[in-house]
């Protein structure tokens, strides 16, 4: 075929300029690299280390995973990031839906930046499908906060059990205080078991009530209540101030009644309004006077190194029950065993021990 031939052909492509692409390949191109980009430990950590907020979020997503393949990665940050942790105050906050838990971390989490502070706001909320309206909600309730260089607000970790949800806010509690936050908020609702996960990794416990619920003491579990280091009874505004003023009289009454605390401490109960930002800076100024007495007296070193333990048996229960009863076997068994002891055949104990004897035969 001759070059003139090729040319005339109704297939030959005329040679010219080729048309711009509609899209700019290298913007799409950088775009993906840097959504793709595995960050190494290193890099991760350098940016903790320099309180990078991205950088943080990676980091926590990356121990949140439970993907095998993250593991030893995220072993590696704990582990670096374990030496620059545990100078903040760990604070807890508990109380039941429509307390006022996120107004009150808005207010008071301002009250600590405005005093020159950096806080990390972070939540236990085993259930996935609550978690989402929480985040929902305390986009609008913390709207000043969450706007702030200052402070950092990182949703419950969603999905698994209570104690590996709890584990991995534990671990994230480590990465913040690596990232130079001094004040941590671990928020949960006042509905579970989550406020033991939460007592057991923090300094301070505050629990939130409302006013004016007919009996004062009913409602809230007294296990709750001898949990706490302080109560705090928010919604003190309008006419519900003297409501708040006589609820804090019976509640302070009826602590009276509980045995004295192992930290020397003597619980406080406030009244607070967190819309109006009335009383915040006197229950933050307790929240202080308490570091300073369980930092004096020894007590929160020991209370850390009792935590920390905890964490060790509890991780350990936990692998070891799913190690040994995952296999379909020992499912069934724990299922018939179930079975007769609803049916009255057998006793806890009894089934308990047998199940323990076919696991050791196994
Ligand atoms: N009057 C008054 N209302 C308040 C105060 N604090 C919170 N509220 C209102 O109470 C409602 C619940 O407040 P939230 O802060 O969302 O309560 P929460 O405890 O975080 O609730 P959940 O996230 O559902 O567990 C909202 O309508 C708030 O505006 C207060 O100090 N005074
Ligand atoms: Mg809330």
């Amino acid at each position: 075929m001759t070059a003139s031939k090729k040319k005339r052909s109704a297939l030959s492509v005329s040679e010219g300029v080729s048309p711009p692409d509609p899209i700019n390949k290298e913007a799409v191109s950088r775009l993906k690299k840097a959504r793709k980009k595995q960050y190494s430990t290193a890099e991760l950590l350098e940016g903790i280390k320099q309180g990078d907020t991205g950088m943080l979020s990676r980091a926590i997503t990356l121990i949140e995973s439970s993907l095998p393949q993250h593991q030893s990665e995220s072993e590696a940050l704990i582990t670096a990031c374990l030496p620059l942790s545990g100078h903040a105050f760990r604070i807890g906050i508990t109380g039941v839906p429509g307390a006022g838990k996120s107004t009150f971390i808005e207010a008071l989490g301002n009250h600590i930046i405005q005093q020159g502070g950096r806080l990390a706001v972070l939540a236990i909320d085993p259930s996935s499908e609550r978690s989402k309206g929480s985040i929902m909600g305390d986009k609008t309730r913390m709207e000043e906060l969450a706007g702030r260089p200052e402070a950092y607000i990182r949703p419950s970790p969603s999905g698994g059990t209570l104690g590996g949800v709890a584990r991995k806010t534990r671990e994230t509690i480590l990465l913040c205080e690596a990232a130079g936050f001094d004040t941590i908020f671990v928020e949960t609702v006042g509905v579970g078991q989550s406020e033991t996960a939460v007592h057991s990794m923090v300094d301070f416990f505050l629990l939130i009530m409302l006013a004016g619920a007919g009996d004062e003491l009913q409602g809230i579990k007294r296990g709750i209540m001898e949990m706490a280091d302080a109560l705090v009874i928010n919604k003190a505004d309008g006419t519900n101030i003297q409501k708040a003023r006589r609820a804090q009289a019976e509640y302070a009454n009826a602590l009276h009644l509980f045995p004295p605390s192992p930290s020397g401490w003597t619980v406080q109960v406030r009244t607070c309004s967190s819309i109006h930002q009335t009383g915040i800076e006197e229950i933050w100024q307790m929240a202080l006077d308490y570091q300073n007495h369980v930092t004096a007296n020894g007590f929160l070193e020991r209370k850390r190194k009792e935590q920390s333990k905890f964490w060790m048996y509890e991780t350990l229960r936990e692998g070891i029950f799913n190690h040994a009863f995952n296999d379909p076997g020992m499912q069934k068994e724990l299922k018939k065993h179930e079975k007769a002891i609803a049916e009255g055949k057998m006793t806890s104990f009894m089934a308990a021990v047998s199940i323990l004897n076919k696991y050791k035969s196994k």
